[in-house]
């Protein structure tokens, strides 16, 4: 059912060295590789139809505007939109997120008004929020995380009240893997009247995401996650909150009349996207969904479970070696974030480096969290579609030359 023998060979970047050995790519929960198809589109944008969207009356740019808007298509489908008008381009999670924040955070919130996050955020489902906060008055509440890694919701009963308008977690947390109880957490923020906001930027690409079955009102996520390229993500919004809030960035094509008076927005979703997008990068994009599709979203989240027991399973065996996050891979995706003894985590990260294995070393763009663990930065594998077994046997015997390495 998954080849990942045939999945393997659509990417060719993983057919090199590295420091002299097979690259093992363990890094897809920064950014994943690209398959032969996804990088294949953009070429052939820029090599047999390039031009602008939206404007030129002649055959390549009406070829260039289809091919945009079909990508589109492709991305509202893959997450169940209930039409493609909600799927609004950005640059990534970040800017989608951003833009939630600008548009409708400071159109909507007022002083005493709570945002609720939790302490296993990344900075871009964090930051935004305590910069709302600042600007309007509004307060944001932390919901803990447990001694397993997952979150204490005792807390988030507790601090639900009609005073909550806005409730923005993650999906699975790029650090711990943990996977929240989304669906029942939606049903009671919007038993007080509180919207919510997911961070998508790890779930998306892992697992089935169902915005009509979750219930959410946004969805953030990005492209260069999932097989496409960088420079391009999505917000996915209801629409009728996105009809009421107010553009985040005006000028160029999110216009539908402008005086010298004043102007008048465009209708969804190109009211939010102004300026010339990114046209190769959404091509590529709505491939990648395309190649995702093929393969199938249940199988990809079966196959990373089957791989995340396996790695625990050895990773617990290492010594020294501690894991973050909940033990159990139904639980949980494929981010293991980790430390070993007194090591650093960049050693580990260097050493690892020298067998030819990409892993990511640092605090992952979560510092609260890394905080709240006492720690500094952890050293992190990831895996995607692509990887086998035999990476993470790769990583074990790594991990064990780092530790008679740098050990005294
Ligand atoms: N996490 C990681 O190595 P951007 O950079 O906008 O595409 O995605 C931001 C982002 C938001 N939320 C979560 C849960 C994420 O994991 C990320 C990106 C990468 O963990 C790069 S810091």
């Amino acid at each position: 059912m998954f080849n990942t023998e045939e999945i393997r060979r659509k990417f060719p970047i993983l057919d090199q060295q590295s420091n002299g050995n097979p690259l093992t790519y363990l890094d897809s929960g920064a950014s994943s590789q690209k398959p032969e198809t996804v990088i294949e589109a953009m070429n052939s944008y820029y090599r047999q139809y390039n031009a602008n969207v939206h404007r030129g009356i002649y055959q390549l740019s009406e070829k260039a505007s289809a091919a945009y808007e079909n990508a589109r298509k492709k991305i509202a489908r893959f997450i169940n939109a209930s039409t493609w008008r909600e799927l609004i381009f950005t640059r990534n999670t970040t800017e989608s997120i951003n833009l939630v924040a600008y548009s409708w955070g400071l159109t909507n919130l007022k002083s005493g008004d709570v945002i609720i996050t939790t302490e296993m955020e990344h900075h871009a489902n964090l930051v935004p929020w305590q910069q709302l906060a600042a600007q309007t008055g509004a307060k944001v509440k932390y919901i803990p995380i447990t001694e397993q890694g997952c979150l204490d919701l005792t807390k988030y009963d507790a601090w639900l009240s009609p005073a909550v308008k806005l409730v923005a977690i993650t999906q699975m947390s790029n650090v711990l893997g943990t996977i929240p109880p989304i669906k029942t957490m939606i049903e009671q923020a919007h038993a007080v009247g509180a919207l919510v906001l997911l961070d998508g930027a790890q779930s998306v690409p892992h697992m089935p995401v169902d915005v009509q079955a979750l219930g959410c009102d946004f969805l953030a996520f990005s492209g260069h996650k999932m097989l496409g390229p960088t420079g391009i993500g999505a917000l996915w919004g209801r629409k009728d909150i996105l009809s009421q809030m107010p553009p985040f960035m005006t000028g160029g094509d999110m216009i539908k009349r402008v005086t010298l008076e004043g102007s008048e927005w465009h209708s969804l979703p190109w009211k939010f996207e102004a300026g010339t997008p990114a046209i190769a990068e959404a091509i590529g994009f709505g491939e990648a969904v395309e190649y995702l599709n093929t393969l199938g979203m249940a199988n990809i989240r079966q196959h990373e479970i089957e791989l995340t027991t396996y790695a625990l399973e050895c990773l617990n065996q290492v010594e020294g070696l501690r894991i973050y996050g909940p033990q159990n891979p139904q639980e949980r995706g494929g981010a293991i974030s980790f430390t070993m003894g007194d090591i650093h985590p960049h050693d580990i990260a260097a050493v690892l480096d020298g067998e030819g294995i990409a892993v990511r070393a640092g605090h992952h763009c979560a510092m609260p969290l890394h905080d709240k663990l006492g720690l500094s930065a952890t050293t992190r594998a990831s895996f995607y579609v692509y990887n086998i077994a035999e990476d993470v046997d790769r990583l074990v015997n790594g991990l064990d030359k780092a530790r008679e390495l740098l050990t005294k």
